[in-house]
């Protein structure tokens, strides 16, 4: 008898769905993409839409996985807001990121204390969880826009950290992931036209950037890629020689297209292909608080610079 329970909550737990189409996730609204590349495996987390009303209603974070980006196997919820003992809710974008043999998860969530947003880091030995917190604290707590974290890993092992709205913002992490370099401290990022672009009838946000950020390398060079705005966002990039900077505006990626006036990129490479993935409210019913992951293949132009990729139903 219990044999047959565990093969039924197995079952329930690692239930295989072919989605050849987009969204991604056709049972429940999405949001936030974060792929992950772990060997042969893409592993896609992201933010969890629950309910559609007004505002984003966001607990959890859900976890998917796929070896050739059609079949996509359904692990659940590797944690929640809850897994921060110092959080009240607002389980906003998070990213994962593997440092030997251990799984990062920094993801925003709004600190009880504080009554703001906050990037706390969870740790798990497998990229499907759980997590758990890896301080009891946040790993960053500056200011209101701390939210959108983005972790990236550079060839020399100096690992980064990006986030904010509206500034832009970095630390330098020690090898430990759970702890940043604190005589370089907070860094933030100048956000000049010449880097960023400009955008007209907003003064206190002069350029494009937005939100959303995402450290992507190609060859020796580093592209930012990030939610541009204003409202709806669309998909900008600006490029560099090194990850700290300076940057130079290079162009919209993806128009505003797609029904949610947010969106929010994740660029992987995987098994030799170049995937953008992104967020829109494509699944019936949906819209900017009921949104739906989804991603598209793409070859990079000859010259380095990304084409222009469309939202596609498949
Ligand atoms: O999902 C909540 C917020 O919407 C994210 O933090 C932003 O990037 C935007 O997608």
């Amino acid at each position: 008898f219990s044999l047959v329970i565990s093969f039924l909550i197995s079952m329930m737990v690692f239930t295989t769905i072919s989605f050849a189409d987009n969204p991604v996730v056709q049972t429940i609204y999405t949001a936030d993409p974060a792929p992950l590349v772990v060997g042969d495996t893409v592993y896609l987390y992201t933010g969890h839409d629950e309910d559609g009303s007004t505002y984003f209603t966001m607990n959890e974070w859900r976890v998917y996985s796929s070896k050739d980006m059609v079949n996509w196997t359904d692990h659940g919820s590797p944690l929640s807001y809850k897994t921060f003992s110092w959080a009240k809710g607002d389980a906003w974008a998070g990213h994962a990121i593997e440092r030997n043999g251990k799984f990062y998860f920094y993801s925003t969530v709004t600190s009880s204390s504080l009554g703001r947003p906050a990037i706390g880091v969870a740790v798990s030995d497998s990229p499907t969880g759980p997590f758990v917190d890896a301080l009891g604290h946040p790993l960053v707590s500056s200011a209101w826009g701390d939210i959108d974290p983005a972790a990236y890993i550079d060839d020399d092992g100096q690992a980064y950290l990006y986030w904010g709205n509206p500034e832009l913002k970095y630390v330098k992490l020690n090898p430990d992931m759970i702890s940043y370099d604190q005589n370089v401290g907070i860094v933030t990022v100048p956000l000049t036209k010449e880097g960023f672009g400009e955008r007209s009838g907003n003064a206190s946000r002069p350029t494009l950037y937005e939100e959303g950020p995402w450290l992507y390398k190609r060859g020796d060079l580093y592209y930012m890629v990030y939610a541009a705005g204003g409202i709806p966002e669309f998909i900008s990039y600006s490029t560099s020689n090194s990850p700290t900077g300076p940057w130079t505006y290079r162009g919209v990626i993806m128009t505003t297209q797609g029904k949610s006036f947010t969106n929010h990129p994740g660029v992987i490479d995987f098994k030799g292909h170049s995937y953008l993935f992104y967020h829109n409210g494509a699944l019936p019913g949906g819209g900017g608080f009921t949104r739906s992951v989804a991603v598209e293949e793409f070859n990079f132009n000859s010259d380095g610079t990304f084409p222009a990729i469309n939202m596609t139903t498949q």
